[in-house]
């Protein structure tokens, strides 16, 4: 695996199924499904606790929409970091990490091979014209971070209007403290709704809505110049700027 260039998804699964051979005490690869196209559906928990899932927990998925490409990158350099750089075993210390690199992998394969703009599944719908349902857009409606691009912007619950949780104040104290840590891209931070990115049923609205306290959007760079086609030369820029962010949400979590 590396980070110069964009991988398909046959690379991101095989790098998983290594991780967790080669790292039996620290790595635990899950199937939690399949997807509509029979691909399997990967959770690794990155804990270097002796029991796993009795101390708080940090999800973090990629990969929900096809052509945000930068978002498995980033997701699968958080999992390489945490899992095989020392210097980082301390994130996995006090928390559990559960990561999703590609929510969508029947779309993310598709966006590889046939349309590189394709953003839904590709699941039947109702209209043979249009396969594919938004699976950001399909929570009834875990700290929780889902990755996305492109806006370079944290987004905070709630989406489905322009609603602010009752604790907004302490999502944004949380997320301001976070993308402080960047040097590299500045982004902006805000209620998702007031930042104008209305839409219902997105997965940082369910989790806050089921009582996850600290659920975030992130929109990863740029601001929209080469937008979903971010050159692969800034995938490691990206991941090494984002990737110190997660000191402060283990750090909160750690203390909840
Ligand atoms: N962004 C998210 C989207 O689903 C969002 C932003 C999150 C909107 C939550 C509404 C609720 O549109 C991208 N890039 O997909
Ligand atoms: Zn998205």
């Amino acid at each position: 695996m590396d980070w110069d260039t964009y991988h398909e998804l046959s690379d991101i699964y095989d790098f998983l199924i290594y991780l967790n051979a080669t790292y039996p005490k620290l790595v635990q690869l899950t199937q939690i499904g399949t997807s509509y196209e029979k691909r399997p559906l990967y959770v690794i928990r990155i804990s270097s606790s002796s029991s796993p899932g009795t101390r708080p927990a940090i999800w973090v998925d990629g990969g929900f929409h096809a052509r945000e490409w930068i978002s498995p990158a980033v997701a699968t350099y958080i999992i390489q970091q945490l899992v095989e750089v020392p210097a980082n075993a301390k994130l996995s210390s006090k928390v559990d990490w559960y990561i999703m690199p590609v929510v969508n992998p029947d779309g993310y394969e598709h966006s590889h091979t046939v349309d590189r703009l394709w953003r839904k599944t590709r699941s039947v719908t109702n209209d043979p014209e249009c396969l594919g349902v938004d699976p950001n857009r399909n929570f009834g409606y875990k700290l929780y971070l889902t990755l996305h691009s492109y806006g370079q912007v944290a987004l905070i619950p709630y989406g489905y209007d322009v609603v602010y949780a009752p604790d907004h104040n302490d999502l944004l104290a949380l997320a301001k403290d976070a993308i402080s840590k960047f040097v590299e891209y500045t982004y902006k931070v805000g209620n998702t709704g007031a930042l104008g990115y209305i839409g219902a049923g997105g997965s940082d609205d369910w989790a806050k809505s089921i009582g996850i306290k600290y659920s975030y959007t992130f929109e990863l760079p740029d601001t929209g110049i080469d937008g979903f086609l971010l050159p692969a030369s800034d995938i490691l820029p990206v991941c090494q700027d984002f990737f110190p962010a997660l000191d402060v949400f283990a750090a909160k979590v750690a203390t909840c």
